[in-house]
């Protein structure tokens, strides 16, 4: 018998594939190729009642630097994302199919939700329970899976079972290294802004100093399980909910790290909001990333069975000061390596050329200022400081 080999599909491959699986009765069905990331194939496959989307992994990524990257990664985010609806049921889409030699997975289309990126850039802000969910998310995670609310022997087979060492390992190169010192040379910034980066990011060695701090956290502190790229365009949004997606980069790491791309990535949608001049969207995405903030610490410090030794007293009474401190640091490193590295995101390049190098150097400050003061963000309320500078 022939063995069965990996090859990547394509829009009629990949329609194949799903009726071949069963999935559909009919072999009348559209395959679309709706992916706009940096390293999958995305393909929605419908008979025009009933849809599924499948999900392979390229052999490199998608970006212009088209690494080789394992696509073992299809495997660990099929079992992260049923980890996450372990942790909070319907919080991320279900998975039917898990093929391990074609590296690709079949799961739930969850076409009644848009992309959170898209929905902010499109200035909807109609999405009041986000800060509940999220912050419910999170909390859950952390009192799940930390050593806080996880049986501690237990939590360690979860921790070996989420070890992620080649996805982690673009994280440590793109958010610490390359952003800091632009070691490959294909970091970029509009034209004004080369001086500003060259001096106070690639010669700040006191920058340095704290993203060196930070990476050996990320890269040592297994403390809750991450989903390890929680940016908006990894969150599904509708009137009724949210979902978490795209979950290949999860593996246990400081909690903050999460939390800190979320507060980026709001931060990012809000520069954007600010040169459109939707203030009302502004305010909203402000609201939305203090609560997040303040309702996480709530819900993980809420009074509930903790086990019962050393760790009862510390872990939910005054632990949270240091996540939200990672929080910071997180979130500036993620801002910086938005604007500099070569995985940018459409709020910024988006911006017309004036406007981009306006937004692009006020993200930097802030995010310089976040990686460096990030001590001071050690209450929910600091993070309103964000907001104290003029809005427009
Ligand atoms: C090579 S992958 C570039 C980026 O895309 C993903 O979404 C991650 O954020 C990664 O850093
Ligand atoms: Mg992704």
């Amino acid at each position: 018998m022939e063995e069965e080999k990996y090859f990547a599909l394509d829009e009629k491959g990949a329609a194949e594939y799903v009726c071949n699986k069963g999935f559909f009765d009919s072999t009348e069905l559209t395959c679309q190729e709706i992916g706009d990331g940096n390293m999958n194939y995305i393909f929605r496959i419908s008979d025009g009642r009933k849809s599924v989307i499948l999900k392979q992994a390229g052999m490199t990524t998608r970006l212009s630097s088209g690494r080789t990257i394992s696509r073992e990664r299809n495997r660990r985010e099929a079992a992260a994302l049923a980890a996450e609806n372990e942790i909070m049921p319907d919080s991320a889409p279900e998975v039917y199919l898990y093929d391990e030699v074609m590296d690709c997975m079949v799961m739930e289309d969850l076409k009644d939700h848009t992309v959170l990126r898209e929905a902010l850039l499109a200035g909807e802000s109609v999405y009041p329970k986000l800060a509940e969910q999220l912050s419910s998310l999170l909390a859950e995670t952390w009192i799940k899976t930390s050593d806080m609310g996880k049986e501690h022997s237990q939590k360690k087979y979860h921790v070996k079972q989420f070890i992620n060492p080649e996805l982690c390992e673009i994280s440590e190169r793109l958010v610490f290294d390359e952003a800091m010192f632009n070691l490959s040379g294909q970091n970029s910034v509009e034209p004004e802004n080369d001086m500003f980066v060259t001096t106070n990011i690639y010669e700040n060695q006191r920058l340095h100093l704290e993203a060196g701090k930070l990476k050996y956290r990320y890269m040592t502190l297994a403390q809750a399980f991450l989903h390890g790229d929680l940016h908006t365009g990894s969150i599904f949004v509708n009137e009724s909910g949210m979902k978490v997606f795209d979950s290949e980069f999860a593996f246990y790491g400081p909690m903050g790290y999460d939390i800190g791309n979320v507060v980026a990535h709001f931060l990012l949608a809000r520069e954007n909001a600010r040169q459109n001049h939707k203030r009302e969207l502004m305010s909203w995405i402000e609201e939305t990333i203090v609560q997040t903030v303040e309702q996480f610490v709530l819900k993980m410090r809420a009074d509930r069975d903790m086990p019962k030794d050393a760790f009862e007293n510390i872990l939910n009474k005054w632990y949270y000061m240091d996540i939200l401190e990672d929080t910071a640091g997180y979130a500036g490193l993620e801002l910086i390596r938005r604007i500099v590295g070569s995985a940018k995101v459409k709020d910024i390049v988006s911006l017309k050329p004036g406007k981009r190098g306006e937004s692009e150097r006020r993200i930097l400050e802030t995010g310089i200022d976040l990686v460096l003061n990030r001590e001071k963000f050690r209450e929910p309320d600091a993070f309103k400081r964000l907001f104290e500078q003029p809005a427009l």
